[in-house]
């Protein structure tokens, strides 16, 4: 046997039953090396004739998760799976896979190669390719509507999203599904065991292989068939993100098509996606993910235990954090400073909870569960139990400062102290404090029971397992983390800030707040970025302003629309008015007196506007979050260009499928990146010049992805 199966398959027999456990931990990628040895190992199943079924499993967590993302775009060794798919489908003897955790993707498509399936109950399958811009590429297209018909394989294809083990029962792709284990067994025992017991099952009734390419019970009502595909097809999709309608296609082709033909129809549209910006921007986004866990202070140091949090402040951002941890499972203490502000705050705690249960995320047993691990109080010494401690109040130095002194006179040893600030000094706050190493940055992002990203800020002292420990809290709250250093808005709003400084300069020069969002909207943004403002309020970077005027250097360009709009009371969405005018709800209107307000503003400059194309706006503001995501690089203050695109996909609405600001750099070709910025900082030196890292990238022909892997 090959020598990655030594590794990746592990052998033995059992009374004519031949078993292949997968062992590729942590989650059983089809890598290379297992390919090989699952080929050499059923290869050597069938031919040996003391074998008289096979069982497939997989060891510790789960059935195999896929195809190993790792490996896409690189050229691919054989054997492809495919290839180990079929043959998997032509052993002469009956093969029986045994799922538990997540069957996903490539691992589903193995599954669906055996001739017969059992799953845990708590299994879950599923095809996630279409979130990687892809259709599945081993058979899933083929060998899946065949079983289930066109709706289900569809629905499960193009959603992407998993279902549980008794909705694949239903659709006929489960044979057996199992109960769970009694805790303290295995999963992966048990389930293996149920197989091996269907398989002998199979071999006292004489039934032998089911091959899923002979099966055409989903082919049954050709009409109802033909039907679902149509309106697969006919769902609205972005020409930019192919996949769903290639998904349509290939499902289309296995009734259409002889098998082999089908499959080689799915194997042209999986490589056609692959070379799409689309799949290489998700994949990139998929990995970006996960490298963001890996810290140095993770590797060094354990996460301290975390059952109770405190928050203290029940405004907006606190209320939604209160949520988010009692989701978690997590216990609460929520302080105000009287009961007039809790009582809001728990109103505001329990209309996120309501809105849950009215969505059907929630339920009232669980809501009322979920109440029982809060405490509202006005008291701070309640603080003295909690694990962690988070302070949401308002975004100014002395009021968090005085939360601070005041939580550290109440917290226990060894108990973390969180600060929710989005821009202020952590090391200046953790000074205030007589326990600087429990101190850690966690910016949340509004709605913080919605949006998935937190900053975990390390400061000078922080201790390596306060940041552990901000890393675990933002997991087990199925938030990403992502680690940046002490800086003014650390990783996310000095982008934002660098990206409105260039949107807010276009302003000047001529273009319009409406034009801007535009483009930016047509580069794939929800928002543009005057809607954003629009949407927060006007009045949050307005007090910004004032409060960094004194320290302004007064020789650098300052854009004050945004102010002349503030003096009026035009706030935004909540004023009715801002950068746009909200006569009829939320949807803005063009405003010709905030045109003649930005005309005012050039002509006091003596600025004679010009006409901007909508590539120029792209092109500056993204050269100019480029451009600052390279200082933050330089300054130690991100870790690596990806954990850069990780909190611009998830807190600014950066678009997913072109991975981030830093990957769409690389793609865009960091050469011309650079023409572009010295082009603009002839005129504008102090906003536009190039970061020194990135010269240094061009100098040496290298790209922000080299960082990444170097820094992985
Ligand atoms: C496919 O199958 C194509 C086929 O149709 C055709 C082929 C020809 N590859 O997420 P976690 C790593 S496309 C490589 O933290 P969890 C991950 O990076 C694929 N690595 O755990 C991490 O590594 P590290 C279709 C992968 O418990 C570690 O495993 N499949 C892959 O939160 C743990 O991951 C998918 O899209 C992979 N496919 O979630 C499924 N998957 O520890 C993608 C995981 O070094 N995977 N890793 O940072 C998932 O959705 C989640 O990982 C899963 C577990 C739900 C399985």
């Amino acid at each position: 046997m090959a020598e990655g199966a030594a590794r990746t398959v592990q052998v033995a027999d059992d009374d004519g039953l031949r078993h292949l456990e997968i062992d590729n931990p942590p989650v059983n990628v089809l890598g290379q090396a297992l390919r090989a040895a699952l080929a050499e190992a059923i290869a050597a199943a069938a031919a040996d004739p003391g074998v008289r079924a096979v069982v497939i499993s997989a060891r510790g967590r789960s059935f195999p998760a896929g195809a190993d993302i790792t490996e896409f775009g690189k050229p691919p060794v054989p054997p492809r799976l495919p290839e180990v798919c079929n043959r998997i489908e032509a052993c002469p003897k009956p093969v029986v896979a045994a799922m538990h955790g997540t069957a996903l993707g490539g691992g589903l498509e193995l599954a669906l190669a055996a001739h017969y399936r059992v799953g845990l109950e708590s299994l879950r399958i599923g095809f996630p390719e279409v979130t990687l811009g892809l259709v599945p590429g081993a058979g899933g297209t083929q060998r899946m509507p065949r079983i289930a018909g066109a709706a289900a394989a569809l629905e499960l294809m193009q959603s992407g999203q998993p279902v549980p083990a008794r909705a694949a029962e239903a659709m006929g792709v489960i044979d057996l599904v199992v109960p769970d284990p009694a805790p303290g067994e295995e999963a992966a025992a048990a389930v293996r065991r149920a197989a091996a017991d269907f398989a002998r099952g199979l071999l006292a009734e004489g039934l032998g292989p089911r091959p899923t390419s002979m099966r055409a019970e989903g082919f049954a009502d050709p009409a109802a068939y033909a039907a679902a595909v149509a309106a697969a097809r006919a769902r609205p999709a972005p020409s930019h993100l192919p996949a769903a309608a290639r998904i349509a296609d290939c499902v289309e082709a296995a009734l259409l098509l002889p098998f082999e033909a089908g499959l080689a129809f799915e194997r042209a549209a999986f490589e056609d996606l692959m070379a799409t910006e689309a799949a290489q921007g998700l994949r990139h986004a998929f990995l970006a993910e996960r490298r963001a866990a890996r810290v140095p202070e993770l590797a060094a140091a354990s996460p301290r235990r975390v059952e109770v949090v405190g928050i203290v402040g029940g405004g907006l951002m606190g209320a939604g954090i209160a949520a988010a941890a009692l989701t978690a499972g997590l216990g609460v203490v929520l302080v105000e400073r009287d009961e007039a502000a809790l009582d809001k705050g728990l109103a505001r705690i329990a209309e996120i909870k309501e809105r849950a249960i009215e969505k059907g995320r929630l339920t009232s047993a669980g809501f009322e569960a979920e109440w029982a691990r809060l405490i509202g109080t006005t008291e701070m010494a309640a603080m003295a139990g909690v694990d962690l401690a988070i302070e949401a109040v308002f975004e100014e130095f002395e009021v968090k400062a005085g939360v601070f002194r005041a939580l550290d006179a109440v917290l226990r040893p060894g108990a973390v102290l969180a600060t929710n600030t989005s821009y202020l000094d952590v090391d200046a706050l953790a000074a205030v404090t007589g326990r600087p190493a429990d101190v850690v940055g966690l910016h949340f992002f509004s709605p913080a029971h919605v949006m998935k990203l937190v900053e975990v800020v390390v400061g000078r002292a922080t201790a390596p397992d306060a940041v552990a420990t901000g890393f675990a809290l933002a997991r087990r709250m199925g938030k990403i983390a992502v680690r940046s250093g002490v800086t003014d808005g650390f990783i996310g709003n000095r982008i934002l800030s660098a990206y409105r400084t260039a949107t807010d300069f276009l302003l000047e020069d001529g273009a319009t707040p409406y034009a801007i969002d535009a483009a930016m909207r047509a580069f794939g943004f929800p928002l543009g970025p005057y809607q954003v403002l629009d949407l927060a309020g006007l009045e949050i970077s307005w007090a910004r302003r004032k409060r960094l005027a004194p320290t302004r250097d007064p020789a650098a360009r300052y854009v004050a629309v945004g102010d002349r709009l503030c003096e009026r009371g035009w706030f935004g969405q909540k004023a009715g008015r801002g950068y746009y005018r909200y006569d009829r709800g939320r949807t803005g209107e063009e405003d010709p007196e905030v045109l003649a307000l930005i005309d005012a503003e050039r002509a006091a400059k003596g600025i004679i506007p010009r006409a901007i194309a909508a590539d120029e706006i792209r092109a500056r503001a993204l050269a100019a979050m480029v451009n600052e995501g390279a200082r933050l690089l330089e300054e130690g203050i991100a870790l690596r260009p990806s954990d850069i695109d990780v909190v611009m996909l998830h807190g600014y609405g950066f678009p997913r499928w072109r991975g981030g600001p830093m990957r769409w750099a690389d793609h865009t070709g960091l050469r011309s990146l650079r023409r572009d910025l010295m082009t603009f900082a002839a005129a504008e030196p102090e906003f536009w010049t190039p970061a020194p890292l990135l010269l240094d990238l061009v100098g040496n022909g290298r790209s922000f992805a080299d960082l990444d892997e170097a820094a992985a």
